[in-house]
């Protein structure tokens, strides 16, 4: 029997591109440029399965393309809301992710994005490049405090749970957390973790707030004008979601006007093509959304991936289904 065909849009790890290359008849794609629609229409008209990434869009218009030969869309992430999951369902398409592996990196770059927005940290590098700092002073660039401070967290998560075990346990943080369940008693008991009753309860208590749910209709836009407005003006919002969940426009006018203290991101609307307001703002820390991106947490990806394939090819239960 032939090997299957496999398809990865965009480079992976070394080890698991060889991995890949032993077990199927994979193309990489080495110059490792972004597909267009079109390319991922003959995508999957021309490989049993494709292993997409964030930034291929997977829309219906994309899904529906006539002759697919495609059956699994493995994704490089778990994140999914690149991908029509009706769309993809009704097409009889299988769908996995890579969730548990990507956890503590994705953490750790929201306590990055924290630590950087509070005590002013791209700032401060951007002033020592620029030549203009002309020495130590008592009044200079003065910032906010983490240690003590309080955290809300928008989605209690793998992600959001680890975020605040390395904000309570190493910095001494108070935990608030809006959940539409409530959260595993053990889990709450070791963070002290408070649930609010909703975003609206929990923002005006909070120093800093994370954003931790998943992306697509239902979070769009959830951190609008009012409830910036609803963020005391020495607090910190902090995005390693999505980029849509965030109203870019509403946080430039409040970082501009100086509502809310600072803003750290890692992910955008329209992205890599950012609104060009967050551009000029001293107060917003921008990352190019790096969340997963260690060279271990990036390999374990590409294995889940291998994993899901591996099942999906000999008939068993995916480890990852999303669909
Ligand atoms: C990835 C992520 O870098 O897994 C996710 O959902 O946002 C990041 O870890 C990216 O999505 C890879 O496709």
């Amino acid at each position: 029997m032939s090997k299957p065909k496999v398809l990865i849009t965009r480079r992976w790890p070394e080890s698991v591109e060889l991995k890949l290359q032993q077990r199927y008849q994979v193309t990489l794609n080495p110059d490792d440029h972004p597909f267009s629609a079109e390319e991922l229409k003959q995508a999957l008209q021309q490989y049993d399965a494709v292993c997409p990434s964030v930034c291929d869009s997977l829309p219906a218009e994309v899904l529906n393309v006539a002759d697919k030969r495609c059956k699994i869309l493995g994704n490089f992430g778990v994140g999914y809301n690149h991908i029509d999951i009706a769309a993809a369902r009704q097409q009889g398409l299988t769908v996995s992710n890579t969730p548990g592996v990507l956890t503590e990196s994705t953490a750790d770059i929201a306590m990055t994005l924290l630590l950087m927005s509070a005590r002013r940290g791209a700032e401060g590098d951007r002033l020592v490049r620029s030549g203009g700092w002309s020495g130590w002073c008592p009044t200079q660039m003065m910032s906010s405090d983490v240690t003590g401070a309080t955290l809300g967290l928008i989605g209690f998560g793998r992600i959001a749970q680890a975020m605040a075990g390395k904000a309570h346990h190493g910095f001494g943080m108070k935990i608030l957390y809006v959940k539409p369940s409530p959260a595993d008693p053990a889990t709450v008991a070791d963070l002290q973790a408070i649930r609010c009753n909703n975003v609206e309860q929990m923002l005006p208590q909070c120093d800093y707030v994370s954003l931790h749910c998943p992306g697509g209709a239902e979070t769009r836009h959830l951190i609008n004008a009012e409830r910036l407005r609803l963020m005391k003006p020495s607090a910190h919002l902090i995005n390693t979601a999505r980029g849509d969940v965030v109203d870019s426009q509403a946080l430039i006018d409040a970082l501009r006007e100086r509502r809310i203290a600072g803003a750290g991101l890692d992910v955008y609307e329209n992205e890599p093509k950012l609104h060009p307001g967050f551009l000029s703002l001293e107060n917003a820390t921008l990352l190019p959304h790096l969340g997963s991106a260690t060279i271990a947490t990036r390999t374990a990806m590409g294995e889940k991936v291998l994993a899901n394939l591996e099942a999906f090819f000999a008939g068993r239960e995916l480890p990852d289904r999303v669909v």
